[in-house]
């Protein structure tokens, strides 16, 4: 599904993460940084040691040992990857009890988005952070995102922004999102 928000186009596809060919992809990481399962482990594996490389310089130096907070993002390069940069963020772990976390994602998508401008990027492709170990529902989840996107979009001139979905499932379910959001 292609939309046009304010000059600005906003694709939702399926599709695996580690080929897209845009400006930047966007990892649902951890506060480690060091790679893990899921969307983060397929990023490691194609981009090459490199990027666990520059990951631990950036907690050593740029977080000075701390772990990158949820909500927070990083950048490096893509490495063997199709995309130019990899924006890591950390999504929330889902919760019944935290009052907060549909924020913090939301501020996962927002940094993400932000950062990119400010390199002067033009396209982003996120992967669904949060719906998979974390757990967070995939029906508020995606709501929270295409909302946070398109308030984004509506309010800079940025360029391409992708959702790549990695079943038709979660694909249908932010299809939806988007109706619903747009009414
Ligand atoms: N392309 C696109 N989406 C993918 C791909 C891919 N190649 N692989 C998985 N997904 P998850 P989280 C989808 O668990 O919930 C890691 O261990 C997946 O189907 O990757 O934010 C990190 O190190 C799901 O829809 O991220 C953290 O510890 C979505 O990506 C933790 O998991 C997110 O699932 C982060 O958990």
């Amino acid at each position: 599904m292609h939309v046009e928000i304010n000059g600005n186009e906003l694709i939702l596809m399926t599709g695996d993460l580690t080929k897209q060919q845009a400006d930047a992809i966007v990892n649902a990481a951890n506060g480690t940084l060091m790679g893990g399962g899921g969307v983060d482990g397929a990023i490691h594996r194609a981009a090459g040691p490199k990027l666990l490389n520059e990951c631990q310089q950036i907690r050593k130096h740029q977080l000075k040992g701390e772990y990158l907070p949820t909500g927070e993002v990083v950048i490096t390069k893509g490495y063997d990857l199709p995309a130019k940069y990899v924006i890591h963020t950390v999504g929330p772990i889902w919760s019944q009890s935290k009052s907060n976390q549909d924020e913090l994602l939301a501020k996962c998508y927002r940094n993400s988005l932000q950062l990119a401008l400010d390199k002067e990027l033009t396209s982003i492709a996120f992967p669904s952070i949060s719906t998979g170990a974390y757990r967070f529902p995939i029906e508020l989840a995606a709501t929270i995102a295409i909302r946070t996107i398109i308030d984004f979009l509506k309010s800079h001139p940025f360029g391409q922004v992708v959702m790549t979905l990695f079943s038709e499932e979660d694909y249908a379910v932010y299809v939806q999102a988007y109706r619903n959001i747009i009414g």
